[in-house]
C-alpha cells in the first residue's frame, strides 16, 4: 500500500509554515514506578500543577542542559509542553503538527487530546491537528518522550534490574546501551506546525531520474490525499535559474530535459556541483476553490555498482568519505543551524565528499546541505547493535522494516543519498541474521530499485550471513586497536588480506566504512603511543597505503572513524566520550585532520 506522504514542511502560495521552537516547560516522571504521570494525566492540564518545571530548550537534548546528574542519566517518561497562539487567519486551513524528530517514543497531545504516537528517534512524525485546535485562541501541545531502549527497540538496548539488596536499593535498574554513543534524548528537532489547503493538497511526490546523453528524464507521481480529487494538475521541472523547462498536466508522468544539468559531487565538478531542480506541483480542486503549491527540490544523477567500481552519472567515483554523529556540547542531537555550518565548512575543508550518517538518520537540514554541495551521503538506518539473538525477532524484523519505510519516505527525493545502510556492525554471523537482513534488504529494494543497498560490517568474510545480500561491501576495520594494539606494522598485511578475503568471496566492490585510534587532543610522543596525535597519524597512514594499493582493483571508499569526537556512555575505556575524532568535539584539528585534509587534496587536484 502507499506509505504516508512525509514532505518536509515548505511555505508557498498556499501554505504557511510556524516553528513552535523555543524554551518549552519540562518535567521528568522519576516516581518509583515510572508511571505517575500517566496516573496523573499529565497532559489534562498545564504541567506546572504536576511538579516544578524546568525550562528546556526546543530543539536540543535534555541531558547536558542542566546541572542535575539525575536529568543527565535519566531514563523513562520526560514531558515537555509549551503554549502557542493559533492565527485566526488559519480558519479555513488544515493544519499539520510535525515532530522532525523526538527520541525515542512520543505521545503528543494537543489540548489534552492525544493526536499521534511515533516510536523511534531520528525520523520524522505528523498529525492533522486541525480539528483539535482552538483557532484564533491558545493551544496547548504536550509530548511524553520515554527513552527506554529495549531487544525491539532501533537502537536495541536493555534495563538491568539489580535484585541483590545487599548492593542496590529496590527497583534499582540501569540502562545498558548496544552502541557506542550517549543516548541523547529530546525533541531533538524542529517543532513545526503548518497548513495546507482542507481538501486538495499535495500529500506525496515521488520522483525518479536518469539520462541519455544530454537529455534528462524525471519521472514522478504526484499523491493526492484530498477526497475530492484535483481536476487541474500543473506540474514544472525548474531550473536554478527559476525557469520552467518541462511540464505536465498529469499527475504521474515522465518529462525530459534537453541540455539538463546533472547532480555532481563537487570533486566531480567543481563548476556546477549540486545542482538542483525544483519540481513545482500545483494542484487545484474542483469547484476551483482550492490550489495547493509545493515545490520539491531534486537532482538529476545515477547511481551504478559493478563488480569493482562504483559509478555516479556513468563515472567513476572514489569515496573520500568520513563518518559522522549528531552530538556536540550542551545541545547534544540538538538542531543547532551554526554547527551545521561549521560542520560543512570544515567537511569542504578536509576535503571530504561522501559522509555516512552514522548511526541514524540525520536532520532534513544536514541533508539539505549535502543536496545542496555536493557531498555524498549514505544513508543509515538507526539499526545500530542489532547482537543478540532477541534483537532478530519478528516484532524486531517488522519495526526495521517500518523505519525504512519511514526513512524512504523521508529522503528519496535526495540526490546525495546514494546507498540506503540498514545497519551498523549487526552480528551478521549468527544464523539468525540472515534471514532477518535477507527481508530487511528486499524491502528497501521494494521501495527503492534506483539505489544500492548496504550495512557496516565488522565480522569476518568467512562466517558472515549478510553481505552476501548487498551491492557494495562496507566493512569496519580497528587493526592496531582493536586487535594488536600498537602495532601499526601488522595493519599493511592484515588489511589487504582481509580485504582481500572479502572481494574474492563477494565480487563486490569494498569500502572501509570505519578505522580509527582514539586521540586525546594534545597528546604527543615520539615514537609514537595509544592515545597521541603522533599514533593516530601513524595509523591513518599505515591504512592508506593499503587503500591506495587496492583502489585500481576494487576499493572505492575510505571512511575515518570519526569526523569529531562525540560523547559516549561512561565507562573506563571513554574518556570523556570517544575520542577517535579528527576535529575534537568543538570541531578543530588535530594532526590527523590535516594529514587527511593533504591526501584528500591531493585526490581532488590529481597529484
Ligand atoms: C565501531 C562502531 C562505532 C564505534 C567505534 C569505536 O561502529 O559506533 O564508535 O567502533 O569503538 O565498532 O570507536
Amino acid at each position: 500500500g502507499k506509505l504516508p506522504g512525509m514532505l518536509y514542511p515548505r511555505d508557498s502560495e498556499s501554505r504557511s509554515v510556524r516553528h513552535l521552537d523555543g524554551m518549552w516547560d519540562f518535567l521528568i516522571d522519576t516516581s518509583p514506578s515510572r508511571n505517575l504521570s500517566f496516573q496523573q494525566q499529565w497532559y489534562s492540564h498545564p504541567l506546572r500543577m504536576f511538579g516544578e518545571v524546568m525550562t528546556i530548550p526546543v530543539p536540543a537534548s535534555y541531558n547536558d542542559i542542566t546541572i542535575d546528574k539525575q536529568v543527565r542519566d535519566f531514563v523513562g517518561w520526560a514531558w515537555y509542553e509549551r503554549t502557542y497562539y493559533v492565527d485566526k487567519n488559519w480558519d479555513q486551513e488544515r493544519i499539520v503538527l510535525r515532530i522532525d524528530s523526538a527520541h525515542y517514543n512520543s505521545i503528543v497531545w494537543v489540548n489534552g487530546n492525544q493526536v499521534m504516537t511515533h516510536e523511534g528517534g531520528h525520523l520524522p512524525f505528523e498529525a492533522d491537528v486541525t480539528s483539535q485546535l482552538t483557532i484564533g485562541g491558545t493551544n496547548r501541545v504536550t509530548v511524553a518522550l520515554n527513552n527506554t531502549l529495549t531487544p525491539t527497540t532501533l537502537p536495541p538496548g536493555t534495563i538491568q534490574y539489580q535484585s541483590d539488596t545487599n548492593k542496590y536499593p529496590p527497583g534499582y535498574f540501569v540502562q545498558n546501551l548496544q552502541m557506542d554513543f550517549f543516548n541523547y534524548a529530546g525533541i531533538h528537532r524542529h517543532v513545526t506546525l503548518y497548513t495546507t489547503p482542507k481538501s486538495a493538497y499535495i500529500e506525496d511526490i515521488d520522483i525518479r531520474t536518469s539520462f541519455q546523453g544530454s537529455t534528462g528524464t524525471v519521472n514522478y507521481t504526484i499523491y493526492n490525499a484530498g477526497q475530492i480529487g484535483f481536476v487541474q494538475v500543473r506540474v514544472d521541472v525548474i531550473d536554478k535559474d527559476g525557469n520552467s523547462v518541462a511540464h505536465s498536466n498529469q499527475a504521474q508522468d515522465t518529462l525530459t530535459i534537453r541540455n539538463a544539468n546533472l547532480w555532481w559531487p563537487y570533486t566531480m565538478n567543481s563548476s556546477s556541483p549540486g545542482y538542483l531542480y525544483k519540481l513545482q506541483v500545483s494542484v487545484t480542486s474542483q469547484s476551483h476553490s482550492e490550489k495547493d503549491i509545493y515545490r520539491q527540490p531534486f537532482g538529476i544523477r545515477t547511481v551504478r555498482v559493478t563488480a569493482t567500481q562504483l559509478f555516479i552519472n556513468d563515472r567513476a567515483f572514489y569515496c573520500q568519505g568520513i563518518n559522522k554523529h549528531e552530538d556536540a556540547d550542551i545541545r547534544g542531537k540538538g538542531l543547532d543551524y551554526a554547527l551545521i555550518a561549521r560542520d560543512f565548512e570544515m567537511l569542504r575543508w578536509l576535503g571530504v565528499n561522501c559522509f555516512r550518517t552514522s548511526h541514524y538518520p540525520y536532520a532534513e537540514e544536514i541533508m539539505d546541505m549535502a543536496d545542496q554541495t555536493g557531498i555524498v551521503v549514505i544513508d543509515e538506518s538507526p539499526g545500530v547493535g542489532i547482537v543478540n539473538d532477541n534483537n532478530f525477532s519478528n516484532k524486531s524484523l517488522e519495526h526495521h522494516k517500518a523505519v525504512m519505510s519511514e526513512m524512504f519516505q523521508r529522503d528519496k527525493n535526495r540526490p546525495a543519498v546514494i546507498f540506503w545502510s540498514v545497519a551498523n556492525e549487526p552480528k551478521s554471523t549468527n544464523p539468525l541474521a540472515e534471514n532477518y537482513f535477507r527481508e530487511v534488504i528486499e524491502h528497501v529494494r521494494s521501495l527503492d530499485a534506483s539505489r544500492p543497498v548496504t550495512f557496516a560490517c565488522n565480522q569476518n568474510y568467512a562466517n558472515d550471513t549478510v553481505v552476501q545480500f548487498v551491492d557494495v561491501i562496507l566493512v569496519n576495520r580497528y587493526m592496531a586497536w582493536y586487535s594488536d594494539v600498537s602495532h601499526t606494522e601488522l595493519i599493511q598485511r592484515q588489511l589487504e588480506y582481509d580485504l582481500r578475503g572479502w572481494h574474492a568471496k563477494f565480487n563486490k566492490p569494498l569500502i572501509v566504512s570505519e578505522y580509527g585510534a582514539d586521540t586525546i587532543a594534545g597528546f604527543h610522543q615520539e615514537p609514537s603511543f595509544v592515545f597521541t596525535e603522533e599514533y593516530q597519524v601513524e595509523f591513518l597512514q599505515e591504512y592508506h597505503t593499503t587503500f591506495d594499493k587496492l583502489r585500481g582493483e576494487f576499493f572505492v571508499g575510505e571512511m575515518p572513524w570519526n569526523f569529531a569526537d562525540f560523547m559516549t556512555v561512561q565507562g573506563i575505556t571513554r574518556v570523556v566520550g570517544n575520542k577517535k575524532g579528527l576535529l575534537t568535539r568543538q570541531r578543530q584539528p588535530k594532526a590527523s585532520a590535516h594529514l587527511i585534509r593533504d591526501r584528500y587534496m591531493r585526490m581532488i587536484t590529481g597529484n
